[in-house]
């Protein structure tokens, strides 16, 4: 058996294959990138998904023969399936408006505690029970999450994977079982939620058809095929008593507990209860994330990440911030302009330049940071050392520096690609090839490059600024 894996990791601004070798120590190469994002049609964001499902093809062409191929992305969006499997209409984006006021509904109808008592989960505009609830669901007979579709079209077996099921507010955070009573509480098709898997778990061989398309067969295996849940599951911790920020388009910030935290404090403070990998529970909050920045340099075309960035550094201190998580800044659009008029509207000058808004994007964010560490720890007795602060934002030296600074803790940053790592140790735990969460843990510690960041110190300044947006 050759020890090499693939993971097929979709994240909202770009996708990509990589490929990992685990003959000595282990190694990671990316096979493919892609972009990927919103298309706007006749006023609806949808994905592109069949451009994405034809660029996870040619990634896999390129990275070539593989013991297993494990698929991972965001969460609660899905595809419907008709009773022949063909699928009905495009996934929508999260970011789409369609929603709107369907959580309040569900929450004066079934009640805000009973929805929190059954699936322990924050409430966000996108979860899938409000999406499904503002959709036409006639001829639908399956419902599949984004790596399930995947899946399915690889190997032609439906399922639903238990990392991801449990960001649809569906699932029973008891349990992890579907919650079919409320389900059917809220009028929808209970049929439609296909059997659950678990991680590592094989979903089957490729299609003769794909297999012929890419040259080369293996069998594709469930991981935590939420991004966020294999992202944590290859968190560098030594021990328990760490914080995670996986930071990309989204920062997710908490920490690992071995059973939920579900108390009106918890709940108050919109904490969720995500299934990890091994029985954990994900409790984190959503933060706006890296989305501020790429929607701001959306606005700016021509504009250079690395320049803007050293230009933030010096800039001056404080000048302007904002709460990220208003939400106004959920949509895209012109992200600036919308700063801007937060600025305004809580009495701060707003930033006189890209570099001044980048300033305020990364402090804006360290705050979020911040706050969702500590009522993290606070509100589940967990005390952390150290924060881990992987994905993407990893490679922001000032943002890492900045949340050091406003949590005042040191946080070691990497890996880049903890997400992909996450999905190809779970298929190497299942070929036997790593014993548990700790070792996978130990493996990523050793084998890839960490910076760690000391907090300055300043913890007054981050305390005043909090004080003007929290
Ligand atoms: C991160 C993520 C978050 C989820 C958001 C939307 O990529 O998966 O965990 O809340 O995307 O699905």
């Amino acid at each position: 058996m050759s020890r090499r894996f693939a993971a097929v990791d979709l994240g909202a601004s770009s996708g990509r294959v990589m490929l990992a070798d685990l003959s000595d120590g282990l190694s990671l190469t990316e096979a493919h990138r892609f972009p990927n994002g919103p298309v706007r049609v006749a006023g609806r964001l949808y994905w592109d998904i069949l451009g994405l499902y034809r660029e996870i093809l040619a990634g896999l062409r390129a990275a070539g023969p593989v013991s297993s191929i494990g698929v991972d992305s965001w969460a609660v969006d899905y595809g419907l399936l008709d009773e022949s499997g063909a699928l009905l209409g495009n996934p929508v984006h999260y970011r789409d408006d369609r929603t709107r006021g369907v959580a309040e509904r569900v929450a004066g109808a079934v009640g805000a505690e009973r929805l929190y008592d059954v699936s322990g989960l924050q409430v966000l505009p996108f979860n899938t029970i409000y999406q499904l609830l503002a959709d036409r669901l006639d001829g639908a007979a399956t419902m599949l999450l984004v790596p399930d579709l995947i899946g399915y079209w690889l190997t032609g077996e439906a399922g639903a994977e238990v990392t991801n099921a449990s960001t649809t507010g569906l699932l029973d955070v008891r349990t992890r079982s579907w919650a079919t009573s409320l389900i059917e509480e809220l009028g929808l098709p209970a049929g439609i939620f296909p059997p659950l898997r678990q991680p590592g778990e094989a979903l089957g061989g490729l299609r003769r058809d794909v297999a012929a398309e890419i040259g080369w067969s293996a069998p594709v295996r469930a991981v935590g095929s939420h991004d966020t849940a294999s992202a944590v599951a290859a968190v560098p911790a030594a021990g328990p008593a760490f914080a995670y920020i996986s930071c990309g388009t989204w920062s997710l910030a908490g920490v690992e507990l071995p059973g939920p935290v579900l108390t009106p404090e918890s709940r108050a403070a919109n904490f969720t209860n995500e299934a990890g990998i091994d029985g954990t529970v994900r409790y984190l909050r959503n933060v706006m994330g890296l989305w501020l920045l790429q929607e701001c340099l959306r606005a700016w075309p021509g504009s250079d990440l690395g320049e803007l960035l050293a230009a933030a550094a010096g800039e001056k201190p404080f000048a302007a911030v904002v709460n990220p998580d208003e939400p106004v800044f959920l949509p895209p659009g012109d992200m600036p302009a919308r700063i801007a008029d937060e600025c305004r509207r809580t009495g701060q000058l707003p930033p006189s330049s890209p570099a001044a808004y980048v300033r305020c994007v990364l402090e804006s964010l360290a705050l979020g940071h911040r706050l969702a560490v500590r009522q993290a720890m606070e509100l589940s007795g967990r005390e952390a050392e150290v924060i881990h602060l992987v994905g993407g934002g990893s490679r922001n030296e000032v943002l890492c520096q900045f949340t050091a600074d406003a949590c005042g803790l040191p946080v070691v940053a990497g890996p880049a690609e903890a997400t992909a790592l996450g999905n190809v140790l779970v298929q190497a735990r299942a070929a036997g090839l790593v014993a548990g969460l700790e070792e996978m843990r130990s493996l990523v510690a050793y084998s890839q490059p960490l910076r760690r960041y000391e907090p300055s110190g300043a913890a007054g300044a981050w305390d005043e600024a909090a004080a003007r947006v929290f």
